[in-house]
């Protein structure tokens, strides 16, 4: 474990890239970090947001598909924090110049009614949810070049940058569902399956990594389940992803 000084400075780092649209080298390039390290980088850099003003307004899951899993040589699901200044109003605008190079990806969000009880092994957090719907999520790593190791993801609060929430539908699972991805000019085609083999799976996983990483989660936070496809590149104009079943989620980019 490297030293909190360390972890504070780091945190600042990746702070300040964010807050100046700057992408910065990889830390991992110069520190040795492990994998509790990432996660401490991670939760100075939220307080960092929170100190400023910032509420947290849920939690997100990252690498979910096996097919990124594969990509990232992980086996393991990573777990980033949102905040309130991430969220952009369903069909709202966002700014480009926010930015360093954002992607976006189209998403289940779930929403807790309750208190998650992470302190109780046996919790069923799926019986927590009261809501699900199609969701929007902008990723943006403040890594230059786009060179990272896992350890750099979680640090950068897993690319975290913005999100959208379409209309919330009263229930608490969903069944393999068709997604569409409409931006940049083409349409992408996906299933909701693709979210570690169905999103109550995801939400499983992250009970547990929330358990081992003291996140709470809370009555009314929003989870984001994962993408159910690629990533593409947030450009000018609508992107939308529609979930047979569940909805439609926009937002205009400028
Ligand atoms: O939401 C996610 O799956 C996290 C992606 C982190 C890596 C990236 O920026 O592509
Ligand atoms: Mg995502």
């Amino acid at each position: 474990m490297i030293a909190d000084e360390t972890i504070g400075a780091l945190a600042t780092r990746l702070d300040d890239a964010q807050t100046s649209v700057a992408d910065t080298p990889s830390l991992a390039g110069t520190h040795p970090l492990d994998i509790d390290d990432a996660y401490a980088i991670q939760a100075a850099l939220l307080a960092r947001r929170v100190a400023r003003g910032e509420r947290t307004t849920g939690v997100k899951l990252g690498f979910t598909s096996k097919a990124k899993m594969a990509q990232m040589g992980v086996s393991e699901i990573i777990v980033g924090r949102l905040t309130d200044a991430m969220c952009v109003a369903d069909g709202g605008e966002v700014e480009l110049a926010r930015f360093i190079r954002p992607k976006v990806e189209p998403e289940v969000a779930f929403r807790l009614a309750r208190d998650v009880d992470t302190g109780a092994p046996g919790t069923d957090i799926t019986a927590c949810v009261d809501a699900v719907a199609p969701a929007l999520e902008i990723i943006d790593s403040r890594y230059r070049d786009f060179r990272f190791t896992y350890e750099d993801v979680v640090a950068d609060n897993t690319s975290a940058a913005g999100y959208a929430i379409g209309p919330w539908l009263p229930v608490q699972d969903v069944p393999d569902l068709p997604v569409r991805l409409h931006g940049e000019n083409r349409e992408i085609l996906g299933s909701t399956a693709a979210i570690l083999d169905g999103p109550s799976h995801a939400l499983r996983a992250l009970f547990h990594m929330a358990r081992r990483r003291r996140i709470p989660l809370r009555a009314g936070d929003v989870v984001l389940a994962g993408a159910a496809t690629e990533a593409i590149p947030l450009t000018p104009g609508v992107t939308a992803c529609e979930i047979t079943g569940l909805g439609r989620v926009s937002m205009r980019s400028v």
